[in-house]
């Protein structure tokens, strides 16, 4: 089977114009990939704001970063570039965020060449610094020193234009990017029109291909932009903004009317959701695994006459049946580590450590769904 990170070369070895959509989660990714878009950028912005309603400013660790990616990564079957920022700090940090993200199975990243800790280049009236050219030349070679993987994809980007620094330097700062071994550039750019942009191209001499972020010019034709021979363009926090407004008028709504019917008109059916979280796939695990004998813990809860507690599940059904959904696999037997105990029924005895499930035991959730459950305990695995 093929790697998502060659998936995604092969993709830029196509001729053309690629898109590439900002997701802020798991399912803002599966409906960008649903919707038909080949490649999914797990955006600083919009995972900040989505997951802690934080500003873009590097509050989020690598780990928390990385954790987002993964989700993303983990619903979709498009490859995902990952926007780690500056890296997360100098060039130490860099070689762990490269061996994170690969062996995370992200098909590629693009880190920008800002200070720690960084400013979103959206933002407006910053002070904006960024590292010299040598030493975020240092950080792209030792990106492309660490990663194993020759397929996994390294963006260098080029905040040169953002902090006003003219497009001398930020020519001077792509060449040395590429120069360095980066396999794209990213140039952005805060004019409010293309021509920035276009200019850039005109000037950029070198085989190594331009991906740029059209936010701030977005009147920009997908044409004009593949005319110019921009190889990739991320449009990065759309659909972000789309769902805060779908949002803000249910709420709205809502507020107004106090009837959930009038809502009809702004909100997707259940179904819908039905369908993206696949219950259809949790049914179907249920119906071909999970016993349905009389003796079962099932159907003695079944049969328990409504208003009386159902008894107590047999002991070697503890796990699965007490803690809710915890695990479970469709190998024969994993071992998932629980690191915090939140989640634990009070009373209980359990001690945070590492839970062995039997493969028979009843499941409370998909098996994609269990893995994604111990990852959120276990972000750098
Ligand atoms: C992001 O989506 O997080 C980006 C693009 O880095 S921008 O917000 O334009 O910096
Ligand atoms: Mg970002």
């Amino acid at each position: 089977m093929m790697t998502k990170s060659g998936l995604l070369r092969a993709l830029l070895r196509r001729p053309g114009l690629v898109p590439m959509v900002g997701a802020h989660d798991a399912l803002s990714a599966k409906l960008i990939e649903a919707a038909g878009f080949p490649v999914i950028w797990s955006s600083s912005f919009a995972v900040s704001a989505a997951q802690r309603a934080v500003p873009d400013v590097n509050l989020l660790t690598m780990t928390e970063n990385l954790e987002a990616a993964l989700f993303i990564d983990e619903a979709v079957a498009a490859p995902v570039i990952a926007d780690v920022d500056n890296g997360y700090g100098n060039v130490v940090n860099v070689v762990r965020t490269v061996q994170e993200y690969e062996r995370a199975g992200i098909a590629g990243i693009c880190m920008e060449d800002n200070v720690f800790p960084k400013k979103c280049s959206l933002y407006p009236g910053m002070k904006r610094e960024l590292l010299s050219v040598e030493e975020f030349a240092g950080k792209v070679r030792a990106a492309v020193d660490t990663r194993k993987d020759p397929d996994f994809v390294l963006i260098a980007r080029v905040e040169a234009l953002i902090a006003g620094w003219g497009m001398k330097e930020a020519l001077r700062r792509a060449h040395a990017y590429a120069d360095a071994g980066a396999d794209m550039v990213l140039m952005h750019s805060k004019s409010k029109t293309a021509a920035e942009i276009l200019e850039f191209m005109r000037l950029w001499d070198r085989p190594t291909p331009v991906v740029v972020v059209p936010t701030l010019y977005p009147s920009v034709a997908f044409a004009e932009l593949e005319g110019a021979g921009i190889k990739m363009v991320i449009w990065a926090n759309q659909v972000l903004r789309g769902a805060v407004q779908g949002m803000q008028q249910t709420l709205q709504t809502l507020a107004r009317e106090r009837r959930l019917d009038a809502l009809d008109s702004h909100i997707v059916p259940l179904e819908e959701i039905y369908k993206h979280v696949g219950v259809d796939e949790f049914k179907a695990i249920e119906d071909a695994y999970l016993p349905a004998s009389p003796g079962s813990a099932r159907a003695a809860n079944a049969a328990t006459p409504a208003g009386s507690e159902p008894s107590p599940p047999p002991p070697d059904r503890a796990v699965a049946t007490s803690h809710g959904a915890l695990a479970t696999t469709n190998r024969p037997s994993e071992t998932v580590t629980r690191s915090h105990t939140a989640d634990r029924p009070p009373g209980s005895t359990r001690t945070a450590s590492a839970v062995t499930v039997a493969s028979n035991t009843p499941v409370g959730v998909s098996p994609a769904a269990a893995r994604q459950a111990a990852r959120a305990n276990q972000p750098c695995r």
